[in-house]
């Protein structure tokens, strides 16, 4: 039994990505850097999809999902958002490289008017609790943090909070709901990560792999 069977490195590289924007804006760049699904998973009810690389295969998760299946090596790579990965904090996962797709920003919102600085004690509704406990602590303000899993636009609406921490691109849904932009908290586009145990037992073929999305990405 070579090396390569015995440290189990001879099962198919695992890449989990989300459904939707990420999956939509990420195959270009992978079509570029010649790995395409053999389906498309909008219409499939696989999770484990086929690439054209015999050795590859994409696994599709929910976005937040994504670091937790690289951290612990049930994918080997991943494509998710920097709010994302922000979020879960990022252990066990290398970062190499910015594909610049699915940009937007992650943003302190609420109705026109409102005024940061007050001594009032902000309700903050978010699915990015960790990043807006960092945020809030790093200014000095003290607010109360209330977890939800989306849809945080409508918090304000029906008093739950005065303020809201979410990804903002255009801002159309913010303007709809008759909020604004009130803060900057980071600009957000989507990275490939690399589990750090993959990326030392399977090395070459990896570190091949990355050269051609980053030359797609370029
Ligand atoms: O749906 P699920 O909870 O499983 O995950 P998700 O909502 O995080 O996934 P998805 O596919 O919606 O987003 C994946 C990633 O795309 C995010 O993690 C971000 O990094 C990135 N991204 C880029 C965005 C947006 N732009 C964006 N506009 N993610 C979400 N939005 C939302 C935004 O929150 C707003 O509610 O889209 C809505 C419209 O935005 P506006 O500002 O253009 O009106
Ligand atoms: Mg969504």
């Amino acid at each position: 039994m070579s090396s390569e069977a015995t440290t189990g490195a001879t099962r198919s590289l695992r890449i989990a990505l989300s459904k939707g924007r990420i999956f939509n804006e990420t195959m270009p760049l992978f079509e570029a850097a010649g790995i395409s699904p053999a389906e498309d998973p909008e219409k499939s009810r696989k999770l484990i999809i086929p690439s054209t690389e015999p050795d590859v295969e994409f696994l599709i998760v929910r976005a937040s999902d994504v670091p937790t299946y690289v951290q612990h090596g049930g994918a080997d790579l991943g494509v998710v958002g920097k709010d994302v990965l922000l979020e879960h904090g990022g252990d066990g996962v290398l970062e190499p490289i910015d594909l610049k797709i699915a940009q937007c920003k992650l943003m302190v919102a609420g109705f026109p008017g409102t005024d940061l600085n007050s001594n009032k004690r902000f309700r903050v509704a978010t699915k990015f609790t960790e990043c807006a406990r960092r945020h809030f602590a790093q200014q000095g303000r003290q607010v109360e943090i209330i977890k939800l899993y989306g849809s945080m636009e409508l918090a304000p609406l029906v008093g739950l909070s005065e303020l809201i921490v979410d990804v903002v691109d255009t801002g159309s849904t913010l303007a709809a709901n008759g909020l604004v932009p009130l803060e900057h908290i980071s600009d957000i586009t989507s990275r490939l990560i690399v589990n750090r145990a993959s990326m030392k037992i399977r090395h070459t073929r990896i570190s091949e792999i990355l050269a051609r999305i980053a030359k797609a990405v370029d």
